[in-house]
């Protein structure tokens, strides 16, 4: 075991009165929730690019994270971080990770030149598997970064880059097989267009939607069982994003034949760049049984980008916990820290007090939201505001007993229309005591 935090021990929960920095306070990974134990309901994923490879640097600022790791030659930079991770993971009592390829490895001056970088870390990212006993949650390919990707990957117009893109994702599922990654991320950060003026956008969703098939194909031929997921995000880098939100994404998939291969992995952040709240998508998502994983962060409301924050949002991460709850939890996915660190906090135990925030503010909200669910109180308010579908003409309506012909009779009769009032400031009054 390497040795990179040596003043920092693994990291146990001592509870709420703790005044332990290094210490869990809401977050008892061994308590045990509607007979499971929290660890399992949490299924906690680190991401290797904001843990590792983030420097810190902003478009007006230099790198300033301080990180032991780095060395001057990049394959060993690469092999330190591999070590780091493990570390990581293993004190902060997480037992998954994800990664993009070009996080884990260089690219080098070829293509067979990553492949052969990628395929020595992937060896030893497999034995610090073995021996930690750590999963891979999932993997990606980074179809954004380089040069080459200037006008996107599959949606490029330059069929080379999308013969490109196809060997990194080729690589991609050869190494989920390889360390047996449960799921298979597609984020198209560059799969928009910046003008329609010179864009064919149907050839180039038709384009994507390919991509999507081939890659269920391979898994299927290398017998990959893995779960396919896109994750939306409405805009940056690409002004203009074709898998923009949940409903977006799902229209996509649809439209292609491809809704029983793909769910989705939805991220905090994202859906508030597309206008939305997050329970907004998850319940978007769980209205098709396609809600795969999440992305948990949190954006700045003052600012306009992804800022992917570490989740310590209580109100929202409830609501978020309890759509995972109503979705009988994420597995195969999992709640993937894919938060960094703010600028300001530069310091090597910072990435601890940082993932520590952030399971404790999850596992707190979760076990709000079971209390919710316990004592009903979505399930209540919703039952009593449609009661009028329970009985009566609205019991036809549901049952497909009425047509316009006798709804315009039971109108004609009855059409001095009551409502009744929503009491919603009470609602929230009452949710608040919750927290
Ligand atoms: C960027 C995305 C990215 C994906 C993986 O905004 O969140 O990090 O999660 O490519
Ligand atoms: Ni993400
Ligand atoms: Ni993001």
């Amino acid at each position: 075991m390497s040795n990179y935090f040596p003043n920092i021990d693994k990291i146990k929960y001592e509870g709420t009165g703790s005044k332990n920095k290094l210490a869990f306070r809401h977050y008892n990974p061994s308590e045990v929730v509607n007979g499971k134990t929290m660890k399992e309901h949490m299924r906690f994923a680190m991401a290797y690019w904001h843990t590792l490879t983030q420097d810190g640097s902003d478009p007006f600022g230099a790198a300033v994270n301080e990180r032991t790791w780095l060395a001057a030659d990049k394959m060993e930079t690469a092999k330190n971080r591999v070590e780091a991770n493990f570390e990581l993971l293993t004190k902060l009592d997480i037992d998954y990770f994800c990664f993009h390829d070009l996080d884990i490895a260089p690219e080098g001056d070829s293509l067979q030149e990553f492949y052969s970088n990628l395929d020595e870390i992937v060896e030893l990212i497999e034995g610090k598997m073995k021996s930690t006993g750590t999963k891979l949650l999932w993997n990606t390919a980074n179809m954004f970064t380089n040069k080459r990707y200037v006008n996107g990957a599959a949606s490029s117009p330059n069929a080379d880059v999308f013969a490109y893109s196809a060997a990194q994702v080729k690589k991609g599922l050869d190494i989920g097989k390889k360390l047996g990654a449960e799921n298979y991320v597609f984020w198209g950060g560059r799969e928009g267009y910046e003008t329609l003026l010179n864009t064919d956008m149907a050839l180039e969703q038709d384009n994507i939607a390919r991509l999507f098939k081939m890659a269920v194909a391979y898994a299927k031929e290398i017998g990959h069982k893995v779960q396919f997921l896109i994750e939306p995000k409405p805009k940056e880098p690409s002004k203009h994003q074709y898998d923009f939100d949940a409903a977006t994404t799902m229209a996509f998939l649809y439209k292609y034949g491809l809704q029983n291969d793909f769910k989705l992995n939805l991220e905090a952040n994202h859906a508030t760049l597309a206008g939305h709240t997050f329970e907004h998508e998850l319940r978007v998502a769980r209205s098709y049984n396609a809600l795969g994983s999440i992305d948990a962060n949190q954006g700045d409301l003052l600012l306009g980008w992804d800022t992917d924050e570490f989740p310590t949002d209580l109100y929202s991460c409830v609501l978020t916990m309890y759509e995972i709850l109503e979705n009988g939890g994420l597995a195969p996915g999992g709640i993937n820290f894919d938060s960094k660190v703010r600028r300001s906090s530069f310091g090597m135990d910072d990435l601890f007090l940082a993932h520590i925030a952030g399971m404790d503010t999850m596992a707190r909200a979760f076990k709000i939201a079971v209390k919710l669910k316990e004592d009903k109180f979505f399930d209540n308010l919703v039952k009593e505001r449609y009661k009028s579908y329970t009985t009566g003409i609205g019991a036809d309506i549901v049952a497909g007993k009425a047509d316009l012909k006798s709804l315009t009779e039971y109108a004609l009769k009855n059409d001095k229309v009551v409502n009744e009032s929503s009491h919603i400031e009470y609602i929230k009054s009452v949710l608040n005591d919750y927290l």
